[in-house]
């Protein structure tokens, strides 16, 4: 005989306006409360502790992402869109489309682009110095992935403003159906039938990563019926994300102007800076996973079955794992955070996002000498992205 151990129990919402404001006692609570932890709310399970995240997420036979990766259980629930391949599949089905992505999105690849998006930040940083004192989330977390991320993708210019409102949809329809959901509903049609067009083969065009995504299907890597849902992973995925985890990098300097001092004196931190950044922010806080079998955690029964959240911010600032957990440090080095998550579904996409911030990042490096709040920051509310809605500075420059 085991003793068969009680799952604490929480209250919070992770998805109401307070923790949404500000998640960071929410997540301290939730790992002191246990391993795993039922959250009363939505009958559903999470863990909040850097360790059973991990774990749980290189575990994708234990724990699924078939089922969805939100609150809803595609079991029981049909999906409010056909599943991502990569997303919300598991192997063998997942290997395939993942094979294909890696390959278009990897280091290698990159390479071409590189010099171009290098010159493409320092023009951009240069037009928004001419006014000093601006919102620097349209000014450049978002002008910055819009400028080179579509254009690298292939598709064309008319109603890439669709972008930014269907991804932000998307992650909001991680969660349960509240008012951030339902009040984007009558507009989802129109954001989702664009994106889907913008997957076809004639609508991309022929040297983009869309292109090669259609070039892998008639090559037999994946079918021509899987190509057009690869793109739309690129263009769901592809841009909110960069555009929070870039403005997730600029909060960070304009409050730590020590570390903005570190960087341009050793401007090879560039990389390690977005990291950091991504760790402390953890711009993707949540992402869900289904128990495939009952399965014990921390001695207690998690159910087949079961839906279970991973706080990937609270794993991020999780003081079992990391020193100084709350702090944002150009020191330490932030390798192994989950903020792209881990294991077979990690981040497709991450090579393509650290050279954005690595690219904008050294444009800001090379003529800002500070960063300055000049004005309340605000927070953008979204079921799963932590995410700044504005973020009022003055650029300070090099006098010359
Ligand atoms: C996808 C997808 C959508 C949202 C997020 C994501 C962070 C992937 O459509 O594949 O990964």
């Amino acid at each position: 005989m085991t003793d068969v151990a009680t799952v604490p129990t929480s209250d919070h919402d992770p998805f109401g306006p307070d923790a949404l404001e500000d998640p960071t006692r929410m997540h301290a609570q939730l790992r002191e409360a246990g391993p795993v932890v039922l959250l009363a709310r939505y009958g559903v399970y999470a863990m909040a502790r850097y360790e059973q995240v991990h774990a749980a997420l290189v575990d994708w036979q234990d724990f699924q992402s078939g089922a969805g990766v939100g609150l809803s259980n595609f079991r029981y629930e049909k999906p409010w869109r056909p599943p991502s391949l990569l997303l919300e599949a598991d192997p063998p089905r997942h290997d395939a489309p993942r094979r294909v992505l890696s390959g278009i999105l990897g280091p290698r690849a990159l390479r071409r682009l590189r010099d171009r998006w290098f010159a493409e930040a320092e023009a951009l940083v240069e037009e928004v110095l001419s006014t000093p004192e601006l919102d620097v989330v349209p000014a450049l977390a978002e002008a910055f992935p819009l400028r080179v991320f579509p254009d690298a993708v292939g598709v064309g210019e008319e109603g890439r403003e669709n972008l930014l409102p269907y991804g932000n949809f998307v992650f909001n329809a991680f969660g349960p159906p509240n008012s951030l959901v339902t009040e984007a509903m009558p507009d989802m049609p129109r954001w989702s039938e664009w994106v889907n067009a913008q997957c076809a083969r004639e609508a991309l065009s022929g040297d983009g990563f869309g292109a090669a995504i259609w070039a892998a299907a008639d090559r037999g890597e994946i079918t021509h019926d899987q190509a057009p849902l690869v793109v739309r992973s690129l263009l769901t995925a592809g841009v909110d994300t960069t555009v929070h985890g870039i403005a997730a990098m600029l909060y960070a300097f304009a409050t730590h102007p020590q570390q903005w001092r570190r960087v341009r004196e050793r401007p090879q931190l560039v990389r390690a800076a977005f990291d950091e950044a991504v760790r402390w922010q953890s711009p993707v806080q949540t992402f869900f996973r289904t128990a495939t079998t009952d399965t014990t955690i921390g001695g207690a029964v998690i159910p087949e079955g079961s839906k279970i959240l991973m706080f990937l911010g609270a794993a991020n600032r999780d003081p079992r794992h990391w020193t100084d957990p709350d702090t944002f440090d150009l020191e330490r080095d932030p390798s192994g955070h989950v903020g792209f998550g881990m294991g077979l579904h990690q981040c497709v996409g991450q090579h393509v996002a650290r050279l954005e911030a690595e690219a904008l990042l050294t444009a800001l490096v090379r003529r800002v000498e500070r960063l300055e709040l000049v004005g309340s920051p605000l927070r953008h509310h979204n079921n799963t992205l932590r995410a700044w809605a504005r973020l009022p500075m003055r650029l300070h420059t090099q006098p010359d």
